[in-house]
């Protein structure tokens, strides 16, 4: 039925109905104002993600500090230029931190300015400078500097050199002192260093052998961490008021009230050994729960240790320093004597061998687990290894009659096992994180470094 409207002429089924033609109308304008809505949606969604791209980059780039220097966990960048130059830009000093090493097999002096590294030549050195040099790396102490010919150091630590411009007579920041970048020391000669006696065992006799069982003084830097009166993991005294343990030791557990260090001991229980309180706690920044890589953190005791012998602080090693595949080394501690047993009440220790990363990382051992901050050590056939409850402790070597850190005891899959040595944390990594850690804290110990910026 067809009632009224338009049509064209003759032709009936050109008829519009009007109702029909509002209909058809709302229906195209709705379509309409769908398909802008949804392009309008687009266009926001996209200015949102390219937005937030931008801000993320740029957020990155800032945080980051593409070329430049990062001012610790903030987001302050400042030139690398102005890094040790001997004035502080940084809101906390970081970046007059970490401005000295001791590199190679002769722990050779070596400043940083300017974000280039130079070895130290003997001209104008004294011991007010070694003193400050020692501030500068954390430790409250000196022994003695004393000159090498700079041919005799490793090749890479004789290309930049500098000499002091200062005839000091007070401690200063090195940095301060040090003019003159040159290619030739005038002596023929570099400063090498020595902050504190270390990796000495003078309560030790080595006539005394007997299995894996340790002998009192040993290994004398070995330390027993107690959480709330438990041993947990194991430690190294590396000075007299700082224990270096694993990461994952302390994750969690940072209320240092809860803590103590047992040292100078081979047997848990026995009352009387020497027990001290920590007064703070720091793991490495960049290690994350459960991750692998970073595994390292350092204890501050609330009193200085009196080594007598039977307690003893292990060197560090020097940046640079490599210590070969194949080297003995000694891992020690009161872990569990098979996986998933009691920790053990006597000290146990046992003679490993470096493993080099290329072989760590075989398909068949790791498979590429192990980057460049991890050094493994053990046996591939298994049946010598540390366990759980050894965490922390020291992978030492002897090197020259001197002792020296190369590693804290970090993980492995299971204990033992065939084609799975255990892994440590590789210290000469992470040397600049210690010294600096220290370094700050001594600052603070001894204000008038603070100030004598
Ligand atoms: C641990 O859980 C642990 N076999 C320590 C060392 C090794 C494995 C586990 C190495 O503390």
């Amino acid at each position: 039925m067809f009632t009224g409207g338009m049509c064209i002429e003759g032709l009936e089924s050109s008829c519009v109905d009007p109702l029909r033609l509002r209909e058809d109308d709302l229906a195209e304008g709705w379509k309409n104002r769908v398909l802008a809505h949804r392009f309008e949606l687009l266009i926001t969604s996209c200015i949102i993600v390219v937005l937030t791209l931008a801000l993320s980059i740029g957020l990155g780039v800032g945080l980051s500090c593409v070329g430049k220097f990062r001012c610790g966990s903030s987001s302050q960048c400042i030139s690398t230029f102005a890094q040790c130059d001997g004035v502080v830009h940084c809101e906390n000093e970081e970046d007059e931190l970490g401005c000295v090493r001791l590199s190679g097999r002769s722990s050779v002096l070596q400043i940083q300015r300017k974000g280039e590294w130079k070895t130290v030549c003997s001209e104008d050195w004294n011991n007010w400078l070694g003193i400050s040099a020692c501030k500068q790396l954390g430790y409250s102490r000196y022994v003695e500097s004393f000159f090498i010919s700079l041919t005799s150091i490793e090749q890479d630590l004789q290309t930049s050199l500098v000499s002091i411009n200062l005839s000091q007579s007070q401690i200063i920041k090195l940095q301060n002192a040090a003019a003159f970048s040159k290619t030739q020391c005038s002596s023929g000669l570099v400063t090498t260093l020595k902050c504190l006696e270390c990796g000495s065992r003078p309560q030790y006799s080595t006539r005394i052998v007997g299995g894996n069982i340790s002998k009192p003084g040993q290994f004398p830097w070995q330390v027993s961490l107690h959480y709330k009166s438990e041993h947990l993991c194991g430690g190294s005294i590396i000075t007299s008021r700082w224990i270096l343990t694993a990461a994952h030791c302390v994750y969690g557990f940072e209320d240092s009230s809860l803590w103590a260090v047992h040292v100078g001991l081979t047997e848990q229980l026995i009352h009387g050994a020497q027990s001290l309180t920590v007064e703070s706690i720091v793991y490495h920044s960049r290690y994350r729960h459960r991750g692998l890589d970073y595994d390292i953190a350092l204890m501050k005791l609330a009193r200085p240790l009196v080594f007598n012998g039977l307690v003893e602080p292990i060197c560090l090693p020097n940046y640079g320093e490599e210590f070969t595949e194949g080297t003995m080394c000694w891992i020690s501690g009161w872990g569990a004597t098979e996986e998933d047993g009691e920790t053990s009440v006597v000290l146990r220790s046992a003679m490993v061998p470096l493993i080099s990363t290329k072989t760590c990382n075989q398909p068949e051992i790791y498979k590429g687990l192990i980057s460049s901050l991890m050094i493994c050590a053990g046996y591939l056939e298994g049946g010598i290894d540390s366990c759980q409850g050894d965490s922390g402790g020291p992978l030492a070597c002897e090197d020259s009659s001197v002792w020296k850190l190369v590693g804290a005891t970090s993980w492995g899959s299971g204990c033992a096992l065939r084609n799975k040595p255990g892994v440590y944390t590789r210290i000469t990594k992470s040397l600049s994180w210690i010294h600096k850690h220290m370094e700050k804290e001594e600052a603070h110990d001894t204000p008038e470094l603070s100030t004598d910026n």
